[in-house]
């Protein structure tokens, strides 16, 4: 496609916007140690972008017993909230670099802008970071039942907006949201861990790229 046709950015939140994998990692660490459960920083890099259930379940692949279903509620009901928590801490000075002055610049070129996140969070962490007003729509795991790398969150948000999923782009860290977005038609653009991901449609080190890849 060319680039000029464009017409929206989704944005992934979590890894793009603001890290809070920190934050994610810390909740499941201390569920896991409640519990006995071995778990490090290279299985937490595996829960990127895939939903609380779908993490936990990947959490307890190291469990030396059988969880109920009810089991499980509890546990991921706890870990959220150690995770809200955390994200008491967060304010506008954790929105990475570069990212203002692209939202910023995609504004004034009149593209519309949206978020595409997994999280049922992610009102709350958009409300800590001074951005809840910052896009014409909001789609996340409050709304969807199949989480990345199903296309589901990011078809979502470019019905809100009213744009063909062939005139956005999507900004992504984590390689299920790369297969998301390429399995909605959408041009993806890969940062930070996904970054080396050869399935993206583009591939970049810094959110100021996002402007001369796409445009
Ligand atoms: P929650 P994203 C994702 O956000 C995180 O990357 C992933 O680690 C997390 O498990 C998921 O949200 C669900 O989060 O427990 O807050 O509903 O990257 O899709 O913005
Ligand atoms: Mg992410």
């Amino acid at each position: 496609m060319n680039k000029q046709e464009i017409k929206a950015v989704i944005f992934d939140l979590d890894g793009v916007i603001v890290s809070t994998d920190e934050f994610h990692y810390m909740g499941w660490k201390k569920i896991a140690d409640e519990e006995g459960i071995y778990f490090d920083k290279t299985i937490n890099n595996r829960l990127r972008g895939v939903s609380r259930m779908e993490s936990l379940d990947i959490v307890l692949e190291r469990a030396a017993r059988f969880y109920s279903e009810n089991e499980k509620l509890e546990l991921a009901a706890k870990k959220n909230s150690y995770y809200v928590g955390f994200l008491s801490a967060l304010s506008p000075s954790d929105i990475l670099e570069g990212i203002s002055d692209v939202l910023d610049a995609l504004r004034k070129k009149g593209v519309k802008l949206a978020i595409g996140s997994s999280s049922r969070n992610s009102k709350i962490i958009l409300e800590k970071i001074g951005l809840l007003n910052a896009f014409d729509a909001i789609a996340d795991g409050t709304e969807i039942k199949r989480s990345k790398p199903d296309p589901e969150v990011f078809l979502l948000a470019s019905k809100k907006l009213s744009i063909e999923p062939s005139e956005c782009a999507v900004i992504e860290d984590a390689l299920a949201g790369i297969d998301s977005a390429n399995g909605a038609g959408m041009v993806s653009v890969a940062i930070s861990d996904a970054k080396s991901y050869e399935k993206a449609t583009y591939r970049i080190e810094t959110a100021q790229e996002i402007l001369s890849v796409l445009f």
